[in-house]
């Protein structure tokens, strides 16, 4: 009897968790240069962020759609990794080093 109880429990709470962990679909204008390499470079920085199971940034329109789970990362969070990687984001810029670091290709125009 106390075992189907917990496990009555478990199966609550397991729903409870599924409800927080919920996947929200976002999009950010991420500047990058015109090439696949950009394109590769910033959706490697963004799924290998924890939380992110999916990035597809395009080219022409330098708009990244990514698919997150809210609870354990946040947009902010997301945009600071893109900026670390030498691409610009609305809210971070990237750190000069970083910028530098990138192939010759995807280098594109900054904002002061
Ligand atoms: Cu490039």
């Amino acid at each position: 009897m106390k075992t189907k109880v917990l496990s009555l429990m478990v199966v609550f709470l397991l729903g409870v968790f599924s409800v927080f962990a919920e996947e929200k679909t976002e999009t950010i204008n991420v500047k990058g240069g015109a090439c696949d390499e950009c394109k590769e470079h910033i959706e490697t920085v963004v799924t290998g962020v924890d939380g992110v199971t999916s990035a597809k940034w395009n080219v022409e329109t330098k708009v990244l759609t990514v698919v997150f789970d809210d609870a354990v990362v946040t947009l902010d969070k997301v945009q600071m990794f893109i900026a670390q990687g030498g691409n610009d984001t609305p809210k971070y810029k990237a750190p000069e080093k970083a910028y530098d670091a990138l192939p010759e290709c995807c280098k594109y125009e900054r904002e002061e």
